[in-house]
C-alpha cells in the first residue's frame, strides 16, 4: 500500500525528467543543424579544367593528401584524383579552386598565376594541402 502510493507519485516525475531529456536531445540536434548551415566555410564550386593536362597528380585519400604539397609552373595544372572510401573535397582558402564532395573521380585546375595556394577538405580539417606556384 505504501510502496504503490510511491510510486503513483513518482510517475509524474520522471515523466517530467524523461520530457525534459528528450527536449535537451532534441535542443542539441537543432543546434547541430543550425551550425551545419550557418557555416559558411564552403565557397561556391569552381568548375574542373578537365580538359587541360595535369602536370602533377595528388591522390586524396583517407584522411590525407598526398603529396600535401606540390610544386607547378604557372599556367600548368594540378589533378586531384579522389580515392579514398569517404567523401571529400578540396577547397582553396582563397576560393580560387573547390571541388565538390565527392568518392571518387577527379578535379583539375589550372593555375595561372604564381603563389602559394593553401587548400583543405570540408569536413577534415586535418586535410590541409599546398599548391606552390612558381613562375615558368
Ligand atoms: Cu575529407
Amino acid at each position: 500500500m505504501k510502496q504503490q502510493a510511491w510510486s503513483l507519485g513518482a510517475v509524474p516525475i520522471s515523466r517530467r525528467r524523461m520530457l525534459r531529456g528528450a527536449a535537451g536531445v532534441l535542443g542539441v540536434g537543432a543546434v547541430a543543424l543550425l551550425t551545419g548551415c550557418a557555416r559558411p566555410s564552403k565557397p561556391e564550386l569552381v568548375p574542373s579544367d578537365d580538359e587541360v593536362k595535369a602536370a602533377v597528380t595528388v591522390w586524396v585519400v583517407d584522411n590525407a593528401y598526398e603529396p600535401a604539397t606540390v610544386e607547378v609552373a604557372a599556367g600548368t595544372a594540378v589533378r586531384w584524383v579522389f580515392d579514398g572510401t569517404m567523401e571529400h573535397d578540396v577547397v582553396a582558402e582563397d576560393g580560387s579552386f573547390v571541388s565538390e564532395l565527392v568518392t571518387g573521380g577527379s578535379y583539375t585546375h589550372l593555375f595561372t598565376e604564381a603563389g602559394e595556394f593553401p587548400y583543405d577538405c570540408s569536413i577534415h580539417p586535418e586535410m590541409t594541402g599546398m599548391v606552390k606556384v612558381v613562375a615558368p
